[in-house]
């Protein structure tokens, strides 16, 4: 079985779709085996998006993220990483496909709803930043 990390982004849980979301996940194979709710410093976002840190918009990904809660949650269940981002859809909601969670839910390329780790290795880095051992279940 694997796992991935998925965030439900600010504008989502603003938005109160968190049930929604996450049924989304649940009625495609995914098992919830860990999740909180919480809200990052502008410092804990670049440090989870360094990868992004050279690009135009690292500053604004970083204030977006942390400007209100996410719930962060690792997904369970088979090709995890490559359903979860099926689920998502492209980056930006309007090239995402329909039915897709972006699609329904995001704002724009930024406020795009979701979080998903892009593969198996980065998951695996994604989940130890944000759960110790005993909170995955
Ligand atoms: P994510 O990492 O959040 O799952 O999204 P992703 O793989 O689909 O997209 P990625 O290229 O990794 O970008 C990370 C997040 O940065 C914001 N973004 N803004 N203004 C822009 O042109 C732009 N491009 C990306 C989005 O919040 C994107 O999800
Ligand atoms: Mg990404």
């Amino acid at each position: 079985m694997e796992q991935t990390l998925s965030i439900i982004k600010p504008d989502a849980v603003a938005k109160n779709v968190i049930g929604k979301i996450i049924d989304r996940f649940e009625s495609n194979g995914l098992r919830i085996a860990a999740m909180k709710k919480i809200k990052l410093t502008k410092e804990d976002a670049a440090k989870f998006y360094e990868v992004h840190k050279e690009r135009p918009f690292f500053n604004d990904l970083c204030e977006y993220m942390s400007s209100g809660p996410v719930v962060i949650m690792v997904l369970e269940g088979e090709n995890a990483v490559a359903k979860n981002r099926e689920l998502m859809g492209a980056t930006d909601p309007k090239e995402a496909k329909p039915g897709t969670i972006r699609a329904d839910f995001a704002e724009s390329i930024e406020a795009n709803a979701v979080h998903g780790s892009d593969s198996l290795e980065n998951a695996k880095k994604e989940i130890a930043f944000f759960f110790a051992g005993r909170e995955i279940l």
